[in-house]
């Protein structure tokens, strides 16, 4: 399998008021991340597309409007986990037969799995499709941790191919760079990504880059030339622009922002809440100041 790297926004869902799937504004988002954002690709079904509140034949509706919006344009990774391991195993192979170039799952969270179970769910998973399968590591909403050690049992099964590591855990980042040279590894907090590329990283998957990919690669590429001073310069611009996003609410104020740039990326899947007026007039501001 080919091995994935570079800037992979973590895909938005446009959703209309009533909760239900905005394909035009799917789409448009699909192209803004592709025209402006100029990305490498797209991580489909993430926390940031608002995955785990959709049922099935949503998933699966998300998968085919941005294949068919892409085509083979760009890269994409379909996030097929969720603790419903049957649906997994459907959507696994739904992706590959749509032609997705990756698979991921989140690790399987709620329940406190051992680690036999946690290798058993991505056996299983990959077990029947042929596709590669990236770990989708995020142990600050998961509660589940996985050891250099462990990452190599999963790692045995070569399908496994590579990690998307959403933690603040550098040291345990910089062991797995050197443990696994030929992983495909993903930095997944975009505030911190100038540090996660001088540690190696093959590329980053972020929420952000959906609004700030421009910049996002622009941190990848100087921290990688090693224009340190350059690269920080701008992840201080980016890390100013995300702290005020955080501040209004994360998926909510980059769908607002992306309004602001003429995407239709409709409104956030209760039980996330609607946007109040004042949250609305922030996002513009926040837009209008970094873009
Ligand atoms: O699955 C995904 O949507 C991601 O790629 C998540 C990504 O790691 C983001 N994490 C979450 C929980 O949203 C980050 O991009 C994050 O939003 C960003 O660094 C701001 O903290």
């Amino acid at each position: 399998y080919p091995k994935l790297q570079g800037i992979y926004s973590a895909l938005l869902t446009s959703f209309n008021h009533d909760g239900t799937i905005n394909e035009k504004g799917v789409r448009e988002l699909v192209r803004y991340n592709i025209d402006v954002n100029k990305v490498d690709g797209l991580y489909v079904g993430g926390s940031t597309g608002e995955n785990f509140m959709l049922g099935t034949q949503e998933k699966e509706e998300i998968f085919k409007i941005v294949k068919d919006e892409a085509k083979d344009q760009i890269k994409l990774i379909a996030q097929v986990g969720s603790l419903n391991i049957k649906e997994s195993v459907h959507l696994a192979k739904f992706a590959t037969d749509l032609g997705y170039d990756s698979l991921s799952a989140v690790t399987p969270f709620y329940y406190k799995f051992s680690f036999a179970e946690v290798k058993d769910y991505y056996n299983t998973i990959i077990e029947n499709v042929d596709n590669q399968m990236i770990v989708y590591f995020i142990p600050f909403l998961t509660g589940v941790n996985i050891s250099i050690e462990q990452f190599g049992e999963l790692f045995a099964n070569e399908k496994i191919t590579g990690c998307k590591f959403t933690a603040g855990d550098f040291y345990l980042l910089e062991r797995f760079r050197k443990a696994f040279p030929d992983k495909a590894l993903f930095a997944g907090f975009d505030e911190m990504m100038l540090p996660a590329t001088v540690l190696g990283v093959d590329g980053a998957i972020g929420s952000t880059f959906n609004v700030n990919g421009v910049r996002a690669r622009q941190i990848f590429d100087f921290a990688r030339e090693g224009k340190i001073k350059e690269a920080l310069d701008v992840q201080h611009v980016t890390n100013d622009f995300i702290t005020d996003v955080l501040k209004n609410g994360l998926y909510g104020t980059l769908k607002i922002c992306l309004q602001e740039a003429g995407v239709d990326a409709g409104y956030c899947r209760k039980p996330m809440g609607d946007y109040s007026d004042e949250m609305i007039e922030n996002a513009k501001k926040i837009y209008h100041k970094y873009f």
